[in-house]
């Protein structure tokens, strides 16, 4: 039997020392998105501070926090292990490093679990309260969703109107919040494979509530409860797996209310913003309210207002996971990604950005002030001091969204009775989104009606792709904007390797064509480009236009979507998913939920690579727990790697090794014609 040639980069050590990684830390010019540089020389011109001077600000930063070892969870402290032994390398309280660094670490996927649960239980108390009458202006818009959810789930359909089943549905992904039985969480045993359920189940990792998942996470963290740094993990997998149910539910239940997206062509940065017409940013995640912005913009009375105020008309674009939702359902363009939202405010154009929660700058205030924009938050749980607050009524969605339209309108008066010039960067990229789950099996439908995801799993074994990545998170200053997303995108695609991705990563590869045919011809390896050039011809009739070089599969809740894709993977190769040749990445990871989503990714069974360092080298035991041990326990590891070209080589290489091992099992199998072995 051949052994695997290449194993120099299967290691668990960045390739960059640590003094060494923050390239050129004033320069605040740290993107590569031409829109962004030309704008920050306007917010120079006019002594505005974004966030690019406060990261320059900020440098060098506390070596403590960077890696872990700072400890602030009680007010003793702040503890930092200070020296290899003795009294000053432990907290006062006794900490080691490696207790003080997991607490810390699992205290994150708390925080990222809490945001994504808590958006997802929003949006199933609005699917309940519109099937019992309570939110009149949000419906059942996917009726089929509706029944393929309920019947996933175990509930009866039959003879059940849309309502009836979406109120009981709704009843059973609230209980997956705050249930006291010690059952497995609905949301995510429906999804799971079975082999990933048993090994969830023997590491003792399987979460009965969302809610609970985090209060125990908080519990054990307190001073004095869990120091064992194994357990203390093993504590965060299991708010991470909840994590993924609370995911699955935002994912589901968005669908049902406002439909299952399709492909759909929209443009991305800051060119699409018009100065003549009135600008509205939705910025945030939450599509409850951003989605009855747009469903307001298109009526007439708002269409007539716009008009008598002399308007050319209205642009709802879109920025971070919000914007996401509403390109996926309605092709709303994408001004910028995370990192961008306060250049997007200095081109003067923007009247009123609307913002929900999460990743919401609290700088933007300032930007917002200087340039005539209207900041609107609308959520109780988050308010931006000096900013306006309109309180958005699930109850009257379309009288809150009209509301906040009226606003911008009357922006927009007096912007344009001042006579001020706007500034608008004329750059901006097409896009093709809108690839749900069950987007991906259509265009794998038209090949191969009876096993669509074959499709997929046969262009790997024949070796035309070299595997999957699913490419997610956020922006972080760490590294160049948007330069570690593309660098990443390119050296895959020349690999040869399908990408599918979410959240602000999508938005980057956006707005430099990577979402359109053009990043096809330009950076696909030939296998790439064959496979999908074959999935746009067998689906030509139906699209919209040529397929893109990545496949956006929508906001950062929708990793539940990939989740579901490499279950399908697995389960269609009979194997359990760490066979499977999929990885994730994660070049400009920054938020607690991308913590979280890494886990829950490694939990899985998929290598994941995260670019900026997360705070874990104050330990290694913590360190090799995740980027080694992992691998041995779960299938899946953490590569922790600054430089893109080597987290590339390091990527392709998981992928060629799941390629070669399993071509291993599948020979032996038929050789001694055994089934394909299901453990890993
Ligand atoms: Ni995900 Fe999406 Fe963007 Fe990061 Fe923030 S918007 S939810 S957390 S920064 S990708
Ligand atoms: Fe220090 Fe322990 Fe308190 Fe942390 S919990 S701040 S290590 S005394």
């Amino acid at each position: 039997m051949p052994r695997f040639s290449d194993t120099s980069l299967q290691n668990s050590k960045p390739s960059v020392a640590r003094k060494d990684r923050i390239k050129d830390p004033k320069n605040v010019k740290r993107t590569i998105d031409p829109a962004i540089l030309e704008m920050l020389d306007v917010t120079k011109e006019k002594n505005i501070i974004t966030t690019f001077d406060r990261w320059a600000a900020q440098q060098p930063q506390c070596q403590f926090g960077y890696t872990g070892i700072c400890c602030r969870i009680c007010f003793q402290g702040p503890c930092r292990i200070r020296a290899e032994e003795g009294p000053g390398s432990m907290g006062i309280c006794g900490a080691k490093d490696y207790t003080i660094v997991s607490r810390n670490a699992i205290r994150m996927m708390a925080g990222g679990a809490s945001a994504h649960s808590d958006h997802g239980r929003h949006i199933a108390h609005v699917l309940h309260a519109a099937a019992t009458g309570h939110a009149p202006d949000y419906k059942v818009t996917d009726a089929d969703k509706l029944h393929r959810v309920a019947k996933r789930i175990g509930l009866n359909v039959e003879g059940k109107s849309d309502m009836a089943l979406a109120k009981e549905l709704a009843e059973v992904a609230l209980e997956d919040f705050g249930k006291q039985d010690e059952s497995p969480l609905t949301f995510l045993w429906s999804t799971a494979i079975d082999a990933r359920k048993s090994k969830w189940t023997e590491m003792d990792i399987v979460p009965t509530a969302i809610d609970r998942s985090v209060v125990e996470v908080m519990h054990r963290t307190h001073i004095g409860v869990d120091a064992d740094p194994i357990n203390l993990i093993f504590g965060g997998c299991k708010a991470a797996l909840a994590d993924l149910a609370g995911e699955q539910v935002a994912t589901d239940m968005s669908d049902i209310l406002f439909g299952t997206p399709k492909p759909v062509m929209s443009e991305a940065n800051m060119g699409v913003l018009d100065g003549d017409k009135v600008n509205i940013i939705v910025h945030g995640h939450n599509p409850l309210l951003s989605q009855m912005v747009v469903y307001a913009s298109k009526e007439q009375d708002i269409l007539d207002e716009v008009k008598t105020a002399g308007g050319n008309g209205i642009i709802i674009a879109g920025i971070c996971c919000t914007g996401n939702e509403v390109l996926m359902r309605s092709g709303i363009p994408i001004a910028n990604n995370y990192m961008g939202a306060e250049l997007v405010i200095a081109t003067g154009a923007v009247d009123v950005m609307v913002v929900d929660v999460q990743c919401i700058m609290p700088g933007l205030r300032n930007a917002a002030e200087c340039f005539g924009t209207k900041l609107v938050t609308t959520l109780p749980i988050s308010k931006i001091p000096g900013s306006y607050h309109f309180a958005f009524d699930d109850t009257r969605a379309m009288e809150s969204a009209k509301g906040i339209i009226r606003l911008a309108i009357e922006t927009f008066k007096v912007r344009k009775a001042s006579g001020k010039v706007v500034q608008i960067p004329n750059y901006k990229s097409k896009v093709m989104a809108g690839f749900s789950l069950e987007a991906m099996m259509d265009l794998f439908a038209a090949i191969n009606p009876d096993q669509p995801i074959k499709v997929l799993t046969d262009a790997i074994e024949s070796g035309e792709i070299a595997g999957v990545c699913l490419l997610a998170g956020c922006n972080n200053l760490a590294v160049v904007h948007d330069k570690a997303h593309t660098d990443v995108i390119k050296g895959l695609a020349a690999k040869n390797v399908f990408m599918v991705g979410t959240g602000c990563v999508m938005q980057a590869a956006a707005k430099f064509g990577m979402l359109s045919y053009e990043g096809v011809e330009k950076y696909a390896g030939p296998g790439l480009k064959a496979f999908i050039d074959r999935l746009y011809e067998a689906n030509k009739a139906k699209l919209p236009d040529k397929l893109p070089l990545a496949f956006h599969m929508g906001s950062c809740v929708d990793n539940s979507r990939v989740a579901n894709l490499w279950s399908a993977m697995a389960d269609q190769m009979g194997v359990d998913v760490p066979k499977v040749p999929f990885v994730a990445s994660a070049p400009e990871g920054m938020s607690e939920k991308a913590v979280v989503i890494g886990t829950w990714v490694i939990l899985n069974g998929i290598p994941c690579h995260v670019g900026p360092i997360p705070p874990l080298e104050g330990s290694d035991l913590v360190w090799s727990t995740v980027t080694c041990v992992a691998n041995d326990v779960f299938g899946g590891y953490f590569i922790l790697e600054t430089d893109m070209n080597v987290a590339v080589d390091k990527l392709v290489a998981a992928l060629e090794y799941r390629t070669w091992k399993l071509g291993i099992h599948k020979k032996v199998a038929a050789e001694y014609e055994t089934e394909l072995t299901g453990t890993f």
